[in-house]
């Protein structure tokens, strides 16, 4: 089928194929059970039928990830461990352009931000080298003579990982790169919408553990959707379930993953806002805030969903904005043309979804300045393309409070940074946040504990665009999870306290007597 300005189905299946085979996967997985099928948003059709896993292989891919765990990883040194991740970063410099090809293909990112996650998955090997050998305990002074207290990081086991479609590579490394360095297995379950790029990653890594002399089982992928996730949740080898997607998700996974007393790391909604402040700098407020809001389609973690604004500068941060977005029109469709800022939603769901909202938002007072409609119906009326929209809004009401996967900005008004802060935290979600501001009391206040209640607070860039050396996550119904850079390697180990007695007396703690 021709789809006028669009590939063709047929020529985006060749092309994952050609990319898959260049990452070193040759074969797709057959007879493991259901079947499935790989499907690309650029046209909303089926690229071909991929079998994914029952609960049964999935548990079996458990059981040989535990193996490989007791086996040999644990025990290898972690400096050594690290090669393999220094391998996998070499692979995947060599491989840049094939995985973001797969990334173009299943979630729609255009060319420059599939290129980029596929950089923030090198940045994490370099990141995840270095830690292998800054897996540091500290030593403490012991109250009794002849002792040495210390403590050490050991791995955990296996590492369960579920990741969403929108970042489909760059979650799933974050989470791969520390576990393994840490000295943990790794099971995962991509989303069922981004088989063939997990395909392409698990078949990367595979060839960086053949060059290393690593064991193959450190790293099974599992595909399919809720019942096959289901059994990273309850199986008691998952020492720690790291999962990426809605709050209803993490709702239902917590408790399940409490119960059998799992460790578990959530990294779930947002509802991101930026404080526009009087002082600020407009230039940089509109290139943060359109990126922010409208790359990605809106459908990042990070997305920016409300623009605060101080009402004396309302009015003209409207204006420019809605300029900025009016450009984007011109620039959404096929996300292979170097031209295109927002390719497609990533299906139906977002975009009924998004018009709900933008229905509600009406009915709640807003008005709808750009943006809202569909486009490229005619040419594929199975793919979902949306004109990012701005909605000015009377107030903060429950449909503002709610994260909607789409590309809608709602703008608010305030006129005291109190009432700023108020509005800002007064939603459920607690992920990425950003003032905008020339005043630097101002910017500490929105930094300190009374200001914003979010795990990244932005002073003049957007909410959206994380570098891999922070620690990445939120609070509240975010799940207060932490990935990727700083210390946040410590959730992937456990931690023993050491007390070492080389004297020859064996003095009890506290002074207590006894024998
Ligand atoms: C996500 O949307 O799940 O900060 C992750 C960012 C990216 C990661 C987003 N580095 O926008």
């Amino acid at each position: 089928m021709h789809n006028g300005a669009l590939p063709d189905t047929e020529v985006l299946a060749d092309r994952a194929r050609t990319a898959l085979e260049r990452c070193g996967v040759t074969r797709l997985p057959e007879s493991v059970g259901a079947p499935g099928a790989a499907r690309s948003p650029i046209t909303g059709q089926t690229l071909f039928p991929v079998e994914f896993d029952t609960p049964g292989s999935a548990e079996r891919a458990v059981a040989a990830a535990r193996d490989s765990f007791t086996s040999v990883w644990r025990d290898t040194p972690a400096p050594v461990r690290g090669q393999l991740v220094h391998r996998l970063g070499e692979l995947l410099r060599e491989h840049k352009a094939d995985l973001a090809e797969l990334v173009t293909i299943e979630a729609g990112k255009i060319r420059s931000e599939a290129l980029g996650e596929v950089q923030e998955m090198i940045d994490i090997c370099d990141f995840a080298v270095g830690l292998s050998r800054q897996l540091y305990g500290k030593t403490m002074p012991s109250e009794r003579p002849g002792h040495r207290l210390m403590e050490t990081w050991h791995p955990l086991g296996v590492v369960g990982v579920i990741t969403a479609f929108n970042f489909p590579v760059a979650v799933w490394s974050w989470n791969t790169c520390v576990a393994l360095v840490c000295g943990n297995t790794v099971v995962w379950k991509p989303s069922e919408l981004t088989s063939l790029t997990a395909l392409g990653c698990h078949g990367l890594l595979m060839r960086a553990a053949a060059d290393v002399g690593a064991p193959s089982d450190i790293h099974r992928v599992v595909l399919g959707g809720a019942e096959v996730g289901e059994v990273l949740v309850e199986d008691e080898r998952i020492a720690l379930l790291s999962a990426t997607g809605s709050t209803a998700m993490g709702r239902a996974v917590a408790p399940k993953v409490a119960a059998r007393m799992g460790r578990y790391l959530l990294e779930l909604g947002g509802n991101n806002a930026a404080v526009v402040a009087p002082s600020a700098d407009l230039d940089l407020v509109v290139r943060g805030s359109v990126f922010s809001a409208a790359g990605t389609a809106g459908q990042r973690c990070t997305t920016l969903r409300r623009l605060i604004v101080h009402e004396d500068v309302v009015d003209q941060v409207v204006e420019r904005v809605v300029d900025g977005y009016k450009q984007l029109r011109e620039r959404i469709g096929d996300p292979y043309e170097e031209s295109t800022l927002v390719g497609p939603l990533v299906g139906e769901r977002g975009y009924t979804a998004m018009r709900e909202a933008l229905e509600r938002a009406e009915a709640e007072g807003g008005q709808v300045l750009v943006g809202g409609d569909r486009r490229l119906e005619k040419d594929a009326g199975d793919a979902y393309y949306v004109e990012p929209a701005v909605v000015r809004m009377p107030g903060q009401g429950e449909i503002v409070r709610q994260e909607t996967f789409a590309p809608i900005l709602y703008v608010l008004t305030y006129r005291t940074l109190e009432e700023a802060v108020e509005l800002h935290n007064g939603v459920p979600q607690g992920l990425s946040s950003a003032i905008f501001t020339q005043d630097q009391a101002e910017a500490e206040r929105f930094l300190s504990a009374a200001g914003s209640d979010c795990g990244i607070v932005n002073v003049n860039i957007g909410t959206s665009g994380a570098e891999i050396g922070g620690a990445f996550g939120g609070e509240k119904d975010t799940g207060g999870g932490r990935e990727s850079g700083s210390d946040s390697w410590k959730a992937y180990m456990r931690r023993a306290t050491n007390t070492v007695n080389y004297g020859g007396e064996l003095p009890l703690a506290q002074g207590v007597r006894f024998l």
